[in-house]
């Protein structure tokens, strides 16, 4: 029998990378969605014909144990969540109960159906939960490791804390096979528009191509620890493949500004002179800011042999070049 995982938060940037990792491992794999009509389905649909869909919202704790009921899944990756940090203070509520109840409810589903014991102890489902750098927020100390306290500095890195201790203690309490993955952001092509980096490389190619004057941006002053996503699904399913469950911090260790951001980008779309093109608008501002990140991944390195396999300059290339060709051929998909 093939292994099966049931992914929560399929349609974001991670599930597709995980769907796509995982099928070509030989799992069948379960992406939930709640039910309602959702244009990015048919799009993960298309990109992972394997995929088998199955119905379940973190809201909804009963969905959640007929999800996994359904599915008897070998291994659980809690994706899904509001993510984008900048809405969590307008939708606060709303944040800490996907964000952090989520968790709850999904180990919750977990615990109560996964057996033999249901207790959690002998429970033969894995359980991945996607925690954040955001929960470090006002830092303090660099480089950030799995000791670091915790400072968050937005309703989204305060619901993750939530979910990051609650998984930890239904490890210690019920004796589950839960992990947390301390993510640093990870980038791709398939990046949400509303997020930096992809915001950038869009505007750059829609500057290049004649569609778009300027690139309005928020604070221009912070940096982050980026890495590619695809390299930290393969990150999170090690996590799951160990003998005893743990927490890893997943990052490059290399800290980069905006700045150096947009002259990658603007270099990608062979633009010199880009100073004037940017500015920068309170609108993007949020009411408290994380400055700067910098991940340690030692441990991720060591235990789990892991390491980032592209670099700063080729995602920012990468996905400068994906918004050219979406851009030139009208815009890309409507999602
Ligand atoms: O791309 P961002 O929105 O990502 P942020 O807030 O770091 O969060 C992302 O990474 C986290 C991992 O640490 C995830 F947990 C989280 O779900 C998400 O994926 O913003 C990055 C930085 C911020 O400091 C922001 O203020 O860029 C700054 N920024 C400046 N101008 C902007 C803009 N961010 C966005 N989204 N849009 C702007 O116009």
């Amino acid at each position: 029998m093939p292994p099966r995982a049931l992914i929560t938060g399929i349609t974001g940037q991670d599930g597709r990378y995980m769907a796509q990792m995982l099928v070509a491992k030989g799992y069948d794999v379960y992406g939930m969605v709640r039910g309602q009509a959702n244009p990015k389905i048919r799009m993960v649909q298309e990109e992972t014909p394997e995929l088998e869909l199955v119905e379940g919202d973190l809201q909804d704790l009963s969905s959640l144990i007929g999800a996994v009921e359904q599915v008897q899944p070998d291994e659980v990756y809690n994706l899904a969540a509001i993510s984008f940090v900048a809405l969590s203070f307008r939708q606060a509520e709303l944040t800490g109960d996907i964000t952090g109840l989520g968790v709850l409810r999904m180990l919750e589903a977990v615990r109560i159906v996964g057996g033999p014991s249901s207790q959690g102890s002998g429970n033969r489902m894995r359980f991945y939960q996607a925690s954040s750098s955001e929960m470090f927020g006002k830092v303090r100390e660099t480089p950030q490791t799995e000791r670091t306290p915790f400072h968050p500095r937005s309703p989204y890195g305060a619901a993750k804390v939530f979910g990051h201790y609650i998984t930890v203690n239904y490890r210690e309490s019920y004796g589950l096979y839960a992990c947390s993955g301390i993510c640093f952001n990870h980038e791709s092509p398939r990046r949400g528009l509303e997020f930096v980096t992809r915001k950038v490389s869009n505007g750059v190619a829609r500057i290049k191509l004649g569609l778009q004057e300027k690139l309005t941006l928020g604070n221009l002053d912070a940096a982050r620890d980026w890495g590619y996503a695809g390299d930290f699904c393969e990150a999170m399913w090690l996590m799951l493949q160990q003998d005893e469950p743990d927490d890893y911090v997943i990052a490059t260790g290399e800290t980069h500004t905006i700045g150096e951001l947009l002259q990658l980008a603007f270099a990608a779309a062979g633009i010199d002179d880009w100073k004037d093109l940017v500015e920068s608008d309170p609108r993007f501002t949020r009411p408290a800011e994380v400055d700067i990140l910098t991940g340690d991944a030692t441990k991720a390195r060591d235990k789990l042999g892991w390491k980032p396999k592209v670099d700063f300059a080729e995602l920012v290339r990468m996905m400068v070049e994906n918004d050219l060709a979406e851009e030139s051929n009208g815009g890309g998909r409507p999602y």
